[in-house]
């Protein structure tokens, strides 16, 4: 066998593997806003516990306290009274895939902050979950203006497999920092890691750092 076939040869694997590995690039722009070792997702997915607490808009409250001056309490009226804001943002699993522009409504973290005055020794937010999900954020990083306790997706009511009727949403880090069925926000002093952080998963979870797993 000469040179030419076996350069041949690898061609012909190299194709194949190509045709049994499809790899669909993104364009360059929508790659600039990819983060290291994601790529983008076919539709929505659903990742959670598997636990999807029902919604009943008679019992459903939401409380945010701690170290906090006015530790408060909200009904599913009251919380809907708040103001709204609707913003688009990129959304970043950390088992990989991405979506772009996701459509939010809902509450600014940074007004819920303003009506419960966080004590200055609070660093940390516990957010904690109708399925018993918890996932710990500084306290710097949940005053960002892109952090929202949503309860809309596109306009419409959140639906329940994605965290309704509210849930956080914290864009800057990966989604497994952004509860669905949020209950309640917790102010500490002292960091208190959440349900996957205790597992084995970042503390801080950065997708522009790769922040997957604790030693990333
Ligand atoms: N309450 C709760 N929130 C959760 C989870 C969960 O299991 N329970 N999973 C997290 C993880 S790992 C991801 S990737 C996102 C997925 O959100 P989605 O189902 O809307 O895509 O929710 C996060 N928030
Ligand atoms: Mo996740």
């Amino acid at each position: 066998m000469d040179d030419s076939d076996t350069k041949t040869k690898g061609l012909l694997r190299l194709m194949e593997h190509r045709r049994t590995h499809p790899k669909t690039q993104p364009p360059d722009e929508e790659r600039s806003r990819l983060p290291p070792g994601q790529r983008l997702a076919q539709g929505f997915p659903v990742l959670d516990l598997g636990i999807h607490p029902v919604f009943d808009p008679k019992t459903w409250r939401l409380k945010a306290g701690g170290l906090a001056a006015r530790p408060l309490e909200w009904n599913w009226d009251e919380f809907a009274a708040l103001p709204k804001t609707v913003l688009a943002a990129d959304f970043h699993c950390v088992t990989g895939w991405s979506k772009f522009d996701v459509a939010w409504g809902g509450v600014l973290f940074s007004h819920i902050a303003a009506l419960v005055e966080p004590l200055p020794v609070a660093a940390h937010v516990v957010q904690e979950s109708a399925d018993g999900y918890t996932t710990n954020v500084p306290l710097k990083d949940m005053l960002g203006p892109d952090v929202l306790l949503a309860y809309e997706l596109d306009g419409k009511p959140l639906p329940l497999e994605h965290g309704g009727p509210v849930r956080m949403v914290v864009p800057r880090l990966y989604a497994w920092k952004s509860a669905k069925f949020l209950t309640g926000l917790r102010f500490v002093e002292h960091d208190d890691p959440g349900y996957w952080e205790r597992r084995g998963y970042h503390n801080e979870g950065d997708p522009w750092k790769s922040q997957r797993y604790r030693g990333d």
